[in-house]
C-alpha cells in the first residue's frame, strides 16, 4: 500500500483503539484518523464506518471507499448526502457469520423448546408439562438467504429442523425449500412455526414483519428478528403475542436503540430482547478483510461484496 493514505475511523461503538491496533499491525504505512479530531478532510481516502453521522462522508472530498463495520450497510446508505460515485463495501466475516448463526439456533431451540412458558410457569411456581415436538416435526421459515441466511439454516438443518428460506432472486439450495417473490413468502410463511429475519433493511423490506405476515403464519408461531429493527411494525407486535396469534418473539433489534426504558418489549413475557448483539464484528478478524479491501482498490482489482445502492444492500 502506499504510504500516506489515510483512514477515516468513526464508530459509534467504542472500539477505536482495538480497530487501530489491529489495522496498524497488518498495514503500517495506513495513515488512521478517529472520528471527531481527523485533521483535514481532504486527505481521507478510506472510510471505514458504523451509523457516520449525516453529511460526513460528503465532506470528504477525496475519499475513494466507503467500508462498513458491519454486514448491514442502512447506516451508510440512510445518509440523504452520500456521496453517490463512491463504492461501499459490506463486511462478510466467516467470525460474525457464525456468530449469527449461534444465536439464530439459540433462539430458534428456546423457541422450539418452549422457553417462554418454561419462564412463565417458573416464575408462577407451576410444574407443568408441555406437549412437545422434536425439531424434525417444527419448520423454521428464514427471510433472506444471503451470507448468514445460508450459513444459520444450515445449521438449523443440522439440528433436524426442516428449513425454508425466502429471498428476492430464486435459488436452489441443498437441504433448504426455497422461496422468493410475494406469492412465494405466503406459501412459505403458511407452513412456518419459527421464523427468522436475516434480511437487509430496503425499502422493500421494511415492515415486513407486520399484522399482515403474523396472520400468514400458522396460530401460535414464533419470530426471530435479528436482521434490523425497522423490519418490525413494532405496534403490531403485541396484539399478536395478546391474541395468541403468536407465541414468542426473540428481537435483537430494535426501532430505537438502545431499546427506550418503558418500551413495552422490555417487560412483555412473551419478548425475548437482547441489545444489539446477535453478531458483534470482531476487529481481529475483520480488520484482514478490510485490509483486503482497501489493497484492492489501490491496486484496481474488482472489490469484493461490494453493495448496489440501487438494491439497497
Ligand atoms: P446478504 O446481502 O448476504 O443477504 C441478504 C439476503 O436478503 C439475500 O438472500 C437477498 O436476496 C435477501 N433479500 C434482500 N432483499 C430482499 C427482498 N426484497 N425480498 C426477498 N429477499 C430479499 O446479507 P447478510 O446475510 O450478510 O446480512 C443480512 C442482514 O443481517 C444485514 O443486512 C443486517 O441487517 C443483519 N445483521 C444483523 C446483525 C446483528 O447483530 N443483529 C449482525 C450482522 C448482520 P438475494 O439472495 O436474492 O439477493
Ligand atoms: C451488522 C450489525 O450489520 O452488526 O453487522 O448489525
Amino acid at each position: 500500500m502506499k504510504p500516506g493514505m489515510a483512514l477515516l475511523f468513526r464508530s459509534s461503538v467504542d472500539s477505536a483503539a482495538r480497530w487501530q491496533s489491529e489495522l496498524v499491525r497488518l498495514s503500517p504505512e495506513l495513515d488512521i484518523r478517529i472520528w471527531p479530531e481527523f485533521g483535514d478532510p481532504s486527505e481521507i481516502d478510506y472510510a471505514l464506518v458504523w451509523h457516520p453521522e449525516t453529511g460526513l462522508l460528503a465532506s470528504l472530498p477525496n475519499l475513494k471507499l466507503i467500508l462498513s463495520l458491519g454486514a448491514g450497510v442502512d447506516h451508510i446508505l440512510g445518509d440523504p448526502q452520500l456521496p453517490r460515485g463512491v463504492p461501499i463495501v459490506r463486511l462478510v466475516d466467516p467470525y460474525l457469520t457464525a456468530a449469527m448463526s449461534e444465536y439464530v439456533a439459540l433462539q430458534v431451540l428456546r423457541l422450539h423448546r418452549q422457553d417462554v412458558d418454561y419462564r412463565i410457569q417458573q416464575e408462577a411456581g407451576i410444574w407443568r408439562e408441555l406437549p412437545q415436538k422434536n425439531a424434525g416435526e417444527r419448520p423454521v421459515g428464514i427471510l433472506g438467504l444471503g451470507e448468514i441466511g445460508q450459513h444459520a439454516g444450515g445449521k438449523l438443518a443440522s439440528l433436524g429442523f426442516p428449513v425454508s428460506g425466502w429471498s428476492r432472486s430464486a435459488k436452489t439450495i441443498a437441504g433448504f425449500t426455497t422461496y422468493a417473490g410475494a406469492a412465494g413468502l405466503m406459501q412459505m410463511l403458511g407452513k412456518t412455526e419459527i421464523l427468522v429475519c436475516l434480511l437487509p433493511l430496503t425499502s422493500q423490506t421494511e415492515g415486513i414483519l407486520c399484522a399482515r405476515t403474523f396472520a400468514a403464519l400458522p396460530v401460535g408461531a414464533a419470530i426471530v428478528n435479528a436482521g434490523r429493527g425497522r423490519h418490525l411494525v413494532e405496534e403490531d407486535l403485541i396484539p399478536a403475542l395478546d391474541s395468541g396469534q403468536l407465541s414468542a418473539a426473540a428481537l435483537d433489534v430494535f426501532q430505537e436503540e438502545p431499546l427506550p426504558p418503558g418500551h413495552p418489549f422490555w417487560h412483555h413475557p412473551r419478548v425475548l430482547v437482547t441489545p444489539h448483539i446477535a453478531g458483534i464484528t470482531n476487529p481481529a478478524t475483520a480488520a484482514p478483510i478490510i485490509i483486503d479491501s482497501i489493497r484492492r482498490c489501490e491496486e484496481g482489482r474488482p472489490l469484493v461484496n461490494q453493495v448496489d445502492p440501487a438494491q439497497g444492500y
